[in-house]
């Protein structure tokens, strides 16, 4: 055993200091800093959802409407105070399972609502961080080792609907993906290039050209053709070929389905199951749409399976409100071929150890795996490092503006420096 060895042996927990800030929506959320015994200090904050599914891990709020209209979160705090910080004082940082486990052990329920998700994810991200601070490494190659080296694929979102603003699209998420640069730096400058260019297309054509929650543009569109067309115009306006650049969309149909229907208000549709599966079928026929997350709702298990089986071979079916990145529910759509991809979301699941079973479960069994921000962030780049340490294949974290989308996207390209050099 080396120095370095039989130091980390030693280096305990000795402080975790929470405080409450706000996400990019302005709705509060938690910060904490774990502080171990030789003074470093790892910081993370945690994100929120907007659309979400139903079996998510909680984000405990205080629903006092007198304080951030409901939203605060100084009971989650008050958690990591009293109950938390007590129980990990004096453990080992590197042992990450047992410093979640301890965590769990003590909320006891299955979805994290005695402590709160937030409260429990805000300290297992800070304890890592805190782990690669004091090897003085950065943090994907803490979390990865030598086995992270592949940087992700974008999927960039440069129109916004749905939950996340308040226009007419149905649909909650178009997306661009560069699928042919084998690096960061062009990926982004594609994605940047073909953003700007639908700026100046939709402000030529009298559209508003103002951002949703993600940062992409949020204008009134006649329907969802006409929002694909506008990206396609601008992929070309670019200077690029949809060869290059594909289309993904983050359908969101959890929001879309009532009593047993697809309710497309914009398109004047109301669909069962399998007329849906028909629109989406005929969507990808018509466009370069390479991947279509939450296409249909999240207990509508039938319709999964044949979405997945009428378009998983020329078609990325991911499942994001399907599976809420945990465990068990992904084990059950590898075993009925719900979809062949997953969304990972952290704070879905609610640790870092049970995100990082989640990844490895689907690459296990070859689905693909899309880290993913939330429609409420932080600055925090976690999810940069955590893309990257898994060899995920794919990174959805917004647009090509706002500070909270940009972070992530600076933090890779920082990453890819350090892989490469
Ligand atoms: C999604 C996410 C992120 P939200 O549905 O994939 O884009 O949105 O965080 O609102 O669930
Ligand atoms: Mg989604």
């Amino acid at each position: 055993m080396d120095g370095n060895e039989r130091l980390k042996m030693k280096v305990q927990i000795k402080d975790i200091i929470a405080r409450q800030i706000l996400d990019s929506r302005g709705n509060p959320t938690i910060e904490t800093d774990v502080i171990l015994s030789d003074g470093t200090i790892g910081t993370a904050s945690v994100p929120a959802g907007a659309s979400r599914g139903k079996c998510e891990a909680i984000e405990l709020r205080d629903n006092d409407k007198f304080l951030y209209h409901g939203k605060s979160v100084y009971k989650a705090i008050d958690n990591i105070k009293k109950i938390i910080k007590p129980a990990l004082t004096g453990k080992n940082p590197f042992n990450q399972k047992e410093i979640d486990l301890i965590m769990l052990e003590k909320d006891g329920t299955s979805n994290k609502s005695k402590l709160g998700a937030n409260a429990v994810l805000s300290v297992s991200l800070a304890t890592a961080r805190a782990c690669a601070k004091f090897e003085n490494i950065p943090l994907f190659r803490y979390l990865g080792g030598i086995f992270g080296t592949t940087m992700p694929i974008p999927m960039i979102n440069i129109i916004n609907g749905g939950a996340h603003s308040n226009n007419n699209l149905d649909f909650q998420e178009f997306m661009i993906q560069p699928i042919v640069s084998c690096d960061m730096r062009e990926s982004i400058k594609m994605g940047s290039d073909v953003f700007h260019e639908l700026k100046i297309l939709l402000d030529k054509n009298g559209y508003s050209t103002s951002v949703g929650d993600e940062g992409g543009f949020a204008p009134n569109f006649a329907s969802n053709n006409e929002a694909v067309e506008f990206i396609l115009t601008a992929i070309k306006n670019a200077g690029y070929t949809v060869n290059e650049i594909k289309i993904c969309l983050d359908v969101a149909a959890n929001e879309l389905y009532k009593e047993g229907k697809y309710i497309l208000k914009n398109e004047g549709k109301e669909l069962s199951a399998k007329e849906m599966i028909n629109y989406l079928h005929q969507l990808t026929i018509n466009y370069p749409i390479i991947s279509i997350e939450d296409g249909l709702a999240e207990d509508d298990f039938d319709g999964w399976r044949e979405l997945t089986c009428t378009l998983g071979k020329k078609c990325q079916i991911v499942g994001d409100d399907l599976f809420v990145t945990n465990y068990n529910k992904l084990e059950y759509g590898i075993l009925s071929n719900l979809a062949n991809a997953i969304l990972i979301k952290p704070n879905q699941a609610g640790t870092l150890s049970e995100t990082l079973d989640t990844i490895l479960l689907a690459q296990k069994y070859n689905y693909k795996t899309i880290v993913s921000h939330r429609s409420g962030e932080t600055e925090d780049t976690f999810i940069s490092d955590l893309s990257v340490a898994v060899n995920s294949s794919q990174i959805k974290t917004g647009s090509m503006n706002r500070g909270e989308r940009i972070s992530k996207y600076n933090r890779l390209l920082k990453i890819e420096e350090e892989i490469t050099i």
